[in-house]
C-alpha cells in the first residue's frame, strides 16, 4: 500500500534530504524510484537499509509513478515536469521554473494547502527564504494584516548546493593556512566573508532572490498588496538561513501578542528569552523541522510594529520537508492517490 514515489535529482543535496525526510516520516510508499542524470545512472543509494539503483531521467521514468519530487534545477523541471504531469503524475517541484505561473499553486502547507487542490499536475515549492518567513509571519497576518515587511537574510551556502558547501570548507582551510583564496562558485571569497548577492541582479538594483521573496510572499499569503523590501546576503554558514524582519501591521501588535500567537502556530517554535541568551541560530536549527522565532520586540522606528529573528534549516523546511509535507497534506485530504 502507499504511493509510487519518484525523486528527480536524487543524488543532489535536496534529493538526499528528500530520501531522509520520506523515510524518517514513514511516508507511505509502495515504491521509490531514484532519478538523476546519466552520470549517476547505475549508482546504488541506501534507503532504509536497502540499495536502490539510480536511473537516468527520461520520459519513460514517469510511467509508473503517482508523485514525483523534483530538485534537479529549473531546466530539468521545465523539461520533465510537463511530461510527468501529462502522464498523470503529481509533480512537486522545488525549482523556480513554474512558481510564478498563475495556474501553478505555490504552497507552504501551514499557510495555503487549499491552493494545492486546484493543481493541474504541477505544484511549486517556494524558495527557502520565503518558506520560513511566511511560516512565521502568516499566523500574525491572519490576526492583523501585514502592510509592510523589511527583511535582511543571512543565507547558508547549502542553498547553492553541494559544490558551494565544499567551497566553504576548502576556502576556510586555505585562509587558516595563510594562503590566498581564488573565488569559486561565488564571485568573491565566502570563507570569513559576506556576499550581498544571491541569484542574478535586476535593473531595479534588487537581486532575483530579493524579488522572489516579494512575489512569492504575496502569492502564498494571498496578499497582493503587501509591501516588501529584502536584502539577501550569503554568509559562511553550512546549513540554516536566518532572517532579521521588521513588520508593519494594519493595527499595532505587541511583542506579547505576537509571542502568544506564534506559540500556537503550526510548524513554529518560539525561542525568546534574552536573559539566558535564548534565541534561534543556524547551528541549532540545522537538522530540525521547525521554523524558529526569537528576538521579538517592538520596532523602535515604528509605533506598533515588530522586529523578529527567524531561523530554519533551509534544506529541510526550506526545501525537502516542505515538499514532503505538501504531499502528506494532499494525501490526508484525498487529493493524491494511486491512479
Ligand atoms: P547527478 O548527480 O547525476 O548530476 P545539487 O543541487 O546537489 O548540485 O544536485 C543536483 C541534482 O540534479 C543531482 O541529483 C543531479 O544528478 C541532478 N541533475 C543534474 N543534471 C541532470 C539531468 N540532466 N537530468 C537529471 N538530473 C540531473
Ligand atoms: C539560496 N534560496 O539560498 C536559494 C536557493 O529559488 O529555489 C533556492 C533557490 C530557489 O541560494
Amino acid at each position: 500500500d502507499g504511493l509510487r514515489v519518484g525523486i528527480v535529482g536524487a543524488t543532489g543535496l535536496v534529493g538526499q534530504e528528500f530520501i531522509r525526510v520520506l523515510t524518517q516520516r514513514n511516508f507511505p510508499m509502495k515504491s521509490l524510484t531514484l532519478l538523476a542524470s546519466d552520470r549517476s545512472a547505475g549508482k546504488r543509494l541506501l534507503v532504509k537499509g536497502q540499495e536502490i539503483e539510480v536511473k537516468e531521467t527520461s520520459p519513460d521514468s514517469f510511467n509508473d509513478l503517482d508523485v514525483a519530487l523534483f530538485s534537479a534545477g529549473a531546466d530539468i523541471s521545465r523539461h520533465f515536469s510537463p511530461v510527468a504531469a501529462e502522464k498523470g503524475v503529481v509533480v512537486i517541484d522545488n525549482s523556480a521554473a513554474f512558481r510564478y505561473e498563475p495556474d501553478v499553486p505555490l504552497v507552504v502547507p501551514e499557510v495555503n494547502i487549499e491552493d494545492a487542490k486546484s493543481h493541474k499536475g504541477i505544484i511549486a515549492n517556494p524558495n527557502c527564504s520565503t518558506i520560513q518567513m511566511v511560516t512565521a509571519l502568516y499566523p500574525l497576518h491572519r490576526v492583523n494584516p501585514i502592510k509592510r515587511i523589511i527583511v535582511s537574510t543571512y543565507q547558508a551556502v547549502s542553498g547553492t548546493g553541494t559544490a558551494a558547501m565544499d567551497v566553504l570548507t576548502t576556502q576556510s582551510q586555505t585562509v587558516l593556512a595563510g594562503q590566498p583564496v581564488t573565488p569559486h562558485v561565488y564571485p568573491h571569497q565566502i570563507a570569513f566573508n559576506l556576499i550581498p548577492e544571491i541569484d542574478v541582479f535586476f535593473d531595479t538594483g534588487y537581486t532575483k532572490e530579493e524579488w522572489k521573496m516579494l512575489v512569492e510572499t504575496r502569492k502564498i499569503m494571498h496578499a497582493p498588496h503587501v509591501a516588501l523590501s529584502a536584502t539577501c546576503v550569503r554568509v559562511p554558514v553550512f546549513i540554516g538561513h536566518s532572517e532579521a524582519v521588521n513588520v508593519e501591521f494594519e493595527r499595532p501588535m505587541s511583542p506579547d501578542e505576537a509571542r502568544d500567537i506564534l506559540a500556537k502556530a503550526p510548524g513554529v517554535k518560539v525561542l525568546d528569552d534574552p536573559t539566558v541568551s535564548l534565541y534561534p541560530h543556524p547551528w541549532m536549527a540545522a537538522g530540525t523541522d521547525d521554523t524558529f522565532v526569537g528576538r521579538i520586540r517592538s520596532d523602535s522606528s515604528l509605533a506598533g510594529g515588530l522586529v523578529m529573528w527567524i531561523v530554519a534549516d533551509n534544506v529541510r523546511k526550506g526545501a525537502a520537508l516542505n515538499a514532503v509535507q505538501i504531499a502528506e497534506e494532499m494525501l490526508k485530504r484525498g487529493w493524491l492517490g494511486g491512479k
